[in-house]
């Protein structure tokens, strides 16, 4: 990769004039990592309902992969795995986390951040975190450690866990912002916890209704997972989220527009509860879930043209991806079902979120780097777990052997030198069904699990016989063609026992 050169600086005190060789400067890099953004929900993947003109902007500059991959089919392994560079399913506890979980990436891992920051990357992640703080019993009045300070990033702004969980606060560099010391955070997600009202009790305090699971503490007239009590002047407003982190994020762009630095932003839109500013109320015609997509594409919009305003803009690799598929009703009556109005969260893909099938991880992945990247799309098989080799290799660095166990150096694949990317990849399900993809064919294991997940109506994809899809043909998973290829689904079934008994894919 070619590097801007740092104006190399001539002598002081009148030394005779010496040749410094020009020090590279890594680029910067923002990571936009969105939630339960669909393959079909962003303009330049299809979308004609929804309008989504920055980050489409952000495609037409840059490379857009058709099938690229998050991780697995739910947030918090994907997040795992992401910056770990390990396959989450590989590891015990790595499961959606509970708002008051421990932190589930142990402190001594090595992390895409780490890396980042060993070749000289100033390190921040702000937003959406929901990889669990502190290590069991965490006292949300104090310092919360372990945290994203101990995995490699300098500076943090998070929503614990996510919006629909309590503790219904920010915190910054380990700290719970706003806090009022004489009205302590208290956080149980066993039982009742202090006097708030709750979804079940009082339904009448609600401007939103839950649907399933989130009936617990009302903080701004929405129930939640858990309960907490305390806390008052710390509690955020949904409606400001967005205003909120994407502040934080330009701050941290601001404070380091020197560089490099590494924004891991990690925004709320689109989960739920889906409450977008006032002023994006009603803009998408779609409800709230397409309200929050516009309000999405508009964060996306800010971050782009501040680099374009700070003259970064040719110095900076940004990233749009999403943590995995889509999901309509996923917890509260707001509407996504009902004001769907045809628009197609998928695409032409089978599933969504938590499923087997390729709308659980296959997700928008756009790559933008003016100059450096040439503009167009690409059509290699990619994973967000090989971000971690990739950035190693970019950054002239390569991974120790017990680092980043499945993360692959893709980094030509990743600027669009080629479209070799990946051999195969193992795809992972909430019911914990792992699927491979092997060139045009994918085959899901057997899996006695539930066929559609009563909760979202989602299609997961399990089903007690193997299935084997050509994907090239079908790129929607209709046609089974397991009792035809018998020799294919043992090939592939093989190979998945190999890639799980083997406890790494790379070397
Ligand atoms: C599920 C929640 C869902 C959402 C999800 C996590 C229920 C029934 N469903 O357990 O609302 O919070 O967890 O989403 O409670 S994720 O994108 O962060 O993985
Ligand atoms: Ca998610």
């Amino acid at each position: 990769m070619k590097a801007a050169g740092v104006v190399a600086m001539s002598g002081l005190l009148g030394c005779e004039a010496e040749t410094k060789t020009q020090t590279t400067k890594h680029p910067n890099i923002i990571l936009i990592y969105t939630d339960d953004v669909g393959y079909g929900d962003v303009g330049c993947y299809g979308a004609t309902k929804l309008k989504t003109p920055n980050i489409d902007k952000l495609a037409s500059n840059g490379l857009r992969f058709t099938n690229s991959h998050a991780p697995s089919a739910t947030c918090t392994p994907s997040r795992y795995a992401m910056l770990t560079g390990e396959y989450a399913w590989r590891r015990k506890g790595t499961g959606i986390a509970p708002g008051d979980a421990p932190m589930i990436i142990p402190t001594e891992k090595t992390t895409m951040a780490d890396i980042l920051k060993k070749a000289g990357y100033k390190t921040g992640v702000v937003g959406k975190w929901h990889l669990g703080l502190g290590d069991g019993n965490l006292d949300w009045n104090g310092s919360i450690r372990p945290g994203p300070e101990d995995i490699g990033f300098d500076y943090s702004f998070l929503i614990p866990a996510t919006g629909d969980r309590v503790p219904c606060v920010y915190t910054e560099n380990g700290k719970v912002v706003g806090l009022d010391p004489n009205d302590p955070i208290k956080v149980n997600y066993k039982k009742k916890i202090g006097n708030d009202p709750t979804g079940v009790e009082n339904p009448e305090l609600l401007k939103m209704k839950w649907s399933h699971g989130h009936n617990c503490t009302i903080v701004n007239g929405i129930s939640r997972m858990g309960w907490m009590s305390g806390g008052n002047s710390a509690r955020w407003i949904d409606e400001d989220m967005a205003d909120v982190i994407t502040e934080k994020a330009k701050a941290f762009i601001k404070d380091n527009k020197d560089g490099p630095f590494f924004l891991y932003y990690a925004t709320h839109d689109i989960h739920v509860p889906r409450v977008p500013h006032q002023r994006f109320v009603g803009k998408s015609g779609l409800g709230p879930r397409g309200d929050a997509m516009v309000q999405l594409d508009w964060c996306t919009g800010e971050l782009v043209n501040l680099l374009e305003e700070l003259n970064l803009g040719d110095n900076t690799i940004v990233i749009f991806t999403s943590d995995n598929g889509p999901v309509l009703n996923d917890g509260y009556h707001d509407d996504a079902v009902e004001k769907l109005s045809g628009h197609k969260p998928a695409g032409p893909l089978r599933g969504g979120k938590y499923s087997a099938y390729d709308a659980g991880t296959r997700v928008p992945f756009i790559i933008s780097w003016p100059g450096k990247i040439k503009p167009g799309k690409s059509d290699a098989l990619m994973c967000q777990i090989d971000l971690m080799s990739s950035f190693a290799k970019l950054t002239g660095q390569s991974l120790a052997i017990n680092e980043g166990l499945d993360s692959l150096e893709l980094l030509d694949a990743l600027l669009g030198k080629t479209e070799n990317g990946r051999q195969n990849l193992v795809e992972h399900s909430i019911s914990g069904t792992l699927s491979l993809i092997v060139g045009d064919w994918k085959y899901i294991e057997p899996s006695n699990g539930s066929k559609v997940a009563w909760q979202t109506g989602i299609e997961t994809g399990n089903d007690p016989k193997p299935q084997l899809y050509n994907l090239k043909n079908d790129i929607g998973e209709r046609n089974n063609l397991a009792h035809k290829k018998p020799g294919k689904i043992q090939e592939m079934a093989e190979l998945l026992k190999i890639i799980r008994d083997k406890g790494r894919t790379r070397i």
